[in-house]
């Protein structure tokens, strides 16, 4: 899709659960998003950035129950918690709602409806482990036991961590309730089912469409040759959720009202925002786009069961699934279960977030690869990119501007060459940021400070001024370095919005696309104050000691 026609886009984050901080896994995927979504409302296009919190399932409630509050509380103070650390990372979303929420409530009820009127939902009586001593129906990560394909025990009712291999919490060896200890029953009890296979020859055909990453498309069509089943949508109670018309006792599935949370999102935004045309972004003939940023282990959900209900119920499909892979820190997964879990807040008390950012970017393809976080390479990057070659670039030439010309740029280039190679450039800049090439446009980035650096290197401003003849040309050479800077920081905007703030205000001039081809020629600008602080070693073990 060209870009320079004017596009509407909508861009989702997967939602984050609401038992809990956000950490910086989650914003892994927001700092992805955002760094897309920024630069795409840079070149003109109306975006709406989206996500929310999936407030429902029994993890909720009994997280809330350990806590002694009621699940809504719990889902309050967590959303509260949520969009403050969005906001510290300065992650744009237009909207961040809840999927405890009205609209969705309406949309899910209606949702259903039309599948049952369809034919799509059958009742099926199946036996599920139970937990006799808490009364409830245990869910499959409420599980654990020994995996019956590799026999490592402690492994959840789903899948093994050792071997992969998937399974039915039924099949492992010796199982146990993660809530008492005790060995659950097997009890019947009647579930709704969704059908997906009715969908199979839609999906295939809509997998192969050109949205998804071939990985992806490897991974799911694993799920058709083991054929597909169709796909449980209710739960029992006791459970945080909504409930099931007509079904006393049951309860939607949160997987069921989580996706349907981006359409609901969308629509509480339209009623903030009267100018949004909900029908417009989500009809059929739509011709918005649409997003979703995940991560790789929701796949299934979004590749398989969201397509088919949304085409169960016609809405409009995604444009496209953007999968990232998992935060490793010494080749580990981060998560929970591995207390190896830094939160954002805890992350923002020792490091600034443009740092963060400008880290992930580093890093970030348009591929599933894990990233593997190492705070000691993270220190050196940001401090040599950014304070050492980047702010350098800025602080090296204001100096010279300030000292001998009043803060004024020439009205002239040194080398209207080399600045019409930096325009040339940005095409690729482009590209790799459209496509979420974000580690090459940083690598980019990079490579052309180098060239800005050396070229004032083998100009030597210093050395001319000692002579005090040509103080016309210093103007120039500096003013060069300060539009070249100018060039760059255009370039990481979308990565560095904080430092691009404080950029424009130094330069007194807004960093936007078009302004590439035109230089800053006698243009005053603002003193030089430090742009950024080189980050210090002793602030990892700060990030440890508050991870502890
Ligand atoms: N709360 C889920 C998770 O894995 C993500 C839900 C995303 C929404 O953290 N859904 N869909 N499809
Ligand atoms: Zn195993």
């Amino acid at each position: 899709m060209s870009s320079s026609s004017h596009r509407k886009i909508l861009v989702t984050c997967a939602l984050p659960y609401a038992n809990g901080s956000i950490h910086i896994g989650h914003m892994l995927e927001h700092i992805q998003a955002d760094i897309w979504v920024r630069y795409l409302r840079m070149r003109g296009h109306e975006v709406w950035f989206i996500s929310s919190d999936d407030a429902h399932g029994t993890a909720i409630m009994l997280k809330s129950e350990d806590l002694g509050i009621s699940s809504n509380q719990l889902i309050k103070n967590v959303q509260k918690e949520h969009k403050i650390d969005f906001l510290n990372f300065r992650i744009s979303h237009d909207n961040y709602h809840s999927t405890h929420s009205l609209e969705n409530l309406f949309l899910l009820r209606k949702m259903f409806r039309s599948l049952d009127q369809k034919g799509l939902i059958k009742e099926k009586t199946i036996f599920q482990f139970y937990d006799n001593t808490k009364k409830i129906f245990l869910p499959d990560r409420f599980i654990k036991g020994i995996c019956p394909i590799c026999k490592s025990e402690n492994q959840y009712g789903d899948n093994c961590e050792i071997c992969s291999a998937t399974y039915e919490p039924i099949d492992l060896i010796n199982p146990t309730s993660v809530l008492s200890g005790s060995k659950p029953i097997l009890k019947n009890t009647k579930h709704l089912y969704f059908n997906l296979p009715f969908f199979s020859k839609f999906l295939k055909k809509w997998i192969h469409s050109g949205i998804l990453e071939d990985s992806v498309i490897k991974k799911t069509e694993e799920w058709f040759k083991k054929g597909l089943k169709s796909w449980g949508i209710s739960r029992d109670a006791p459970y945080f959720g909504f409930k099931i018309p007509q079904y006393p006792e049951k309860y939607f599935y949160v997987w069921l009202d989580a996706p349907i949370g981006y359409i609901s999102g969308f629509k509480n935004l339209c009623c903030k925002n009267k100018e949004l045309n909900f029908d417009e972004f989500w009809n059929l003939q739509s011709n918005c786009e649409l997003y979703h940023f995940i991560g790789k282990d929701i796949i299934y959900f979004h590749t398989l069961f969201w397509p088919a209900i949304l085409e169960a119920c016609s809405f409009r499909k995604p444009n496209g699934i953007f999968v990232h892979g998992h935060l490793t820190m010494n080749g580990l997964k981060l998560s929970k279960s591995r207390g190896a879990l830094i939160t954002a807040s805890d992350w923002i008390k020792c490091f600034n977030s443009d740092s963060l950012r400008y880290y992930y970017a580093s890093k970030l393809s348009s591929k599933i690869h894990d990233i593997e976080i190492d705070l000691k390479e993270f220190i050196c990057k940001i401090n040599s990119d950014i304070v050492n070659k980047l702010v350098n670039l800025a602080s090296r030439n204001a100096g010279f501007i300030h000292k001998y010309f009043n803060g004024y740029l020439s009205d002239k280039l040194d080398d209207s060459k080399l600045y019409q190679y930096f325009i040339n450039s940005s095409s690729d800049v482009e590209k790799f940021l459209e496509k979420r090439e974000f580690s090459c446009a940083v690598k980019e980035s990079m490579r052309l400070v180098n060239v800005a650096n050396q070229y004032i290197n083998e100009k030597k401003p210093w050395k001319i001024i000692i002579t005090r003849k040509s103080l016309d040309t210093i103007q120039k050479i500096c003013t060069m370095g300060i539009n070249l800077f100018r060039i760059i920081m255009i370039f990481l905007k979308p990565i560095l919005p904080d430092l691009a703030i404080k950029t424009e205000s130094f330069l007194i001039s807004r960093l936007t696309w078009e302004s590439i081809k035109e230089p800053l020629l006698s243009h005053k600008i603002n003193q030089f104050i430090p742009l950024y602080e080189r980050l210090r070693f002793e602030s990892i073990d700060k990030l440890i000691n508050l991870v502890k």
